[in-house]
């Protein structure tokens, strides 16, 4: 009998429900239509409302004052219901849609990987410096001047606790430059030694990589489109402008900027507006996956197209290292002919990093696909291993961690969006009241990840990996001090401003020793915002430098560095012949001026990395110190010319 009640109850509650609906909607019919008679609305703003209301969005006007109070406000509403139509594949309409699917199936808990099993997918797992990596960087190199970048850099930094945008922070303290500015200066670098390979191959030369050469009269730059949102879009554009585009043309790099989505109150996904303001609607970002359809919407797709590009790689905000294992990426999706290659590093069971994981269905679909990392586990037990999520014998998981730096094969991609618009499969994550799931904490909204591409792809879509190392593939900075010390605490990466300078030294540093030189391990442990990470020599090797281990190995020879020194070398014609470093040591050389160094032997009081106090400004207090430099031997060499040092 109990049952029967509650049956009634919640018919009674639906009926109630019902006609809720039904009287908002006659009273909001009956607003626009008193605000049209009375002028206060045009005929067109009225079209439009009416299509809202017909959405089950009566809520949002049927409280609306009379015509002649807010009017401005309103007609400023309708304006914005507009541009949220236009920001959204299939307009508010489809929005609408979507959300009520998703939002079924979220209060039913169904498990979105039904009938799909997990397994290792085909990839490529690369140890740089060795001699495969060169082969396929060789290869990669080549595909350069048909690639096109694009960086997804509309998320905010909240988790960084940091008030600007992420691209504008410093990389490292030692040369203070940012990670546009690095990011850009490493475009440059590669279109400079592809030019120089189609200067020698049209003179008759090689047309091989060589030390990054004088620049020849190419028409082909390579792109960089920029997705921004509302949050970031104009202190980007301010950030290129100010530093005249790092050096790269202005019809080189392009931004674009994402709308965010209107927010959900309920299941019935009825659209919020903001706590202080009944005229606009409460906004938030789509996520990342707007990044496809921004590229097929603004043209770029065709346009890449028209010029030849044969691939595109997506990269975050903040990874200083991604341009060290491009070109080797470059070479695995060129090699194995892969229409999207997921850069991933060896990931370790239950860290905090999306899985890349064949995925078979039942009826014989396949995909290869990121899976979040707090969905293996469950899979995993579901189908195939119940001990879910685990190391295997290598002490690492079986399933790549993703990265999200992404590439994909042009064509195949540009006619994939022709077909869907760019539109990504979205997800929602309401926090709901209680178990009944039948109202929210909070406004919701739908969100759409990047690295969901494939999931829009055939089983027969080549998709695959590319692994390389941490220390040379992955130093995201996204956690504030604090949460970063408490992933140190728990023995985590700690993904903070703090870890990715150090990675960055470290990771130069690294490149020295593999070419030879006789670099120190990182063994001081430097203790930063609470945080002991071990800091060895603070090497920067700029972008111009070496775009490839090929070449970074032809321009070092006996190096030697003391461990607790800095060494910055900047420009592409230095070559450390004979040098040795116990203090600073920083070298730049202009395009056109070829420095050899030839027994300079380098011994002052070098630098140090003095922890920051209380009330330090905040980007020294995201790092947790400044770079006291007490004294540096300092050549800079601003003409073109042959030089010699000593
Ligand atoms: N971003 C946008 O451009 N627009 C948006 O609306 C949101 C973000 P986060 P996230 O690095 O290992 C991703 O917030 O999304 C940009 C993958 O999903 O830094 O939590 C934003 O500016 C995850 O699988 O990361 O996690 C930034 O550049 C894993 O790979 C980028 O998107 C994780 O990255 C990523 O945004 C990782």
């Amino acid at each position: 009998m109990r049952v029967m009640v509650i049956d009634a109850a919640r018919r009674r509650t639906t009926t109630r429900a019902m006609a809720a609906m039904d009287d908002a909607r006659v009273r909001a019919t009956a607003v626009v239509d008193a605000h049209v008679a009375r002028g206060a609305l045009t005929t067109d703003d009225a079209r439009t409302l009416r299509e809202t209301i017909a959405l089950g969005q009566a809520h949002l006007i049927a409280d609306w004052p009379a015509p002649g109070v807010d009017d401005e406000r309103k007609r400023a509403f309708v304006e914005e219901v507009r541009r949220a139509d236009r920001g959204y594949p299939g307009g508010v309409a489809k929005y609408v849609s979507n959300a009520r699917e998703l939002l079924r199936a979220s209060k039913e808990g169904k498990n979105p990987f039904e009938g799909w099993t997990p397994s290792v997918p085909t990839g490529k797992t690369v140890e740089y410096g060795s001699a495969a990596h060169e082969i396929l960087e060789k290869i990669g190199m080549r595909e350069t001047a048909e690639t096109c970048f694009v960086l997804v850099a509309g998320g905010l930094g909240e988790r960084l606790g940091y008030s600007g945008i992420k691209v504008a922070l410093p990389v490292e303290r030692a040369t203070n430059a940012c990670y546009l500015e690095l990011y850009v200066k490493n475009i440059l670098a590669m279109e400079k030694r592809a030019e120089g390979a189609e200067g020698a191959k049209n003179a008759g030369g090689c047309g091989c990589f060589g030390g990054g050469g004088a620049k020849a009269k190419s028409s082909t730059k390579i792109p960089l489109a920029i997705m921004t949102s509302e949050d970031t879009h104009a202190l980007t554009l301010d950030l290129l402008e100010r530093n005249d585009y790092f050096g790269a043309s202005r019809d080189q790099i392009t931004l674009m900027k994402q709308e965010k989505v209107p927010c959900l109150m309920d299941n019935d996904a009825r659209l919020a507006v903001k706590d202080d303001d009944p005229y606009k609607l409460a906004l938030k970002p789509h996520g990342h996956g707007d990044v496809h359809s921004l590229l097929h919407t603004s043209g770029l797709l065709s346009k890449w197209m028209s010029q030849g590009k044969k691939w595109v790689v997506f990269f975050q905000d903040t990874n200083s290292l991604v341009f060290r294992v491009i070109p080797g990426a470059l070479g695995v999706s060129k090699t194995m002919n892969l229409e999207f290659n997921s850069l991933c590093v060896p990931r370790k069971a239950k860290e905090a990093v999306g899985a890349i994981s064949l995925l078979t269905h039942e009826d014989g679909r396949k995909m290869t696909i990121n899976v979040e990392y707090n969905q293996l586990d469950p899979l995993l037990r579901a189908t195939t291993n119940p001990e879910g999520d685990v190391n295997d014998a290598t002490g690492f998981s079986p399933f790549p961690g993703n990265i999200n730096q992404l590439i994909v094969s042009l064509p195949e991609y540009a006619k994939q969006l022709k077909k869907t618009g760019g539109a990504i499969e979205e997800f929602v994550n309401p926090k709901y009241k209680d178990e009944t799931k039948t109202a929210f904490k909070s406004p919701t909204r739908l969100e759409c990840m990047m690295q969901d591409y494939p999931k829009s792809l055939g089983s027969k879509a080549k998709v695959g990996f590319t692994v390389f190392a941490n220390w040379i593939g992955y130093s995201p900075v996204k956690n504030s001090p604090a949460d970063g010390l408490a992933k140190f605490k728990s023995n985590g990466p700690t993904h903070t401003a703090t870890s990715g300078e150090f990675e960055f030294y470290e990771s130069c540093a690294n490149l020295l020793r593999l070419a030879g030189a006789d670099v120190p391990a990182a063994a001081v442990d430097a203790e930063f915002n609470g945080m002991k990470l071990p800091m060895g020599p603070r090497v920067v090797l700029g972008p111009d430098v070496a775009t490839s281990f090929d070449e970074l190995k032809s321009k070092v020879g006996a190096v030697k560095l003391g461990a607790k020194s800095a060494l910055v070398v900047e420009g592409s014609g230095v070559n450390l012949k004979n040098v040795e470093v116990d203090g600073a040591l920083v070298i730049k050389a202009c395009e056109g001026a070829e420095v050899i160094v030839d027994g300079l032997k380098v011994t002052n009081k070098g630098w140090q990395w003095k922890p920051t106090g209380k009330g330090a400004p905040e980007v020294d207090a995201l790092a947790g110190f400044v770079v006291k430099k007490n004294e540096t031997a300092e050549y800079v060499f601003d003409k073109p010319g042959k030089y010699t040092l000593p």
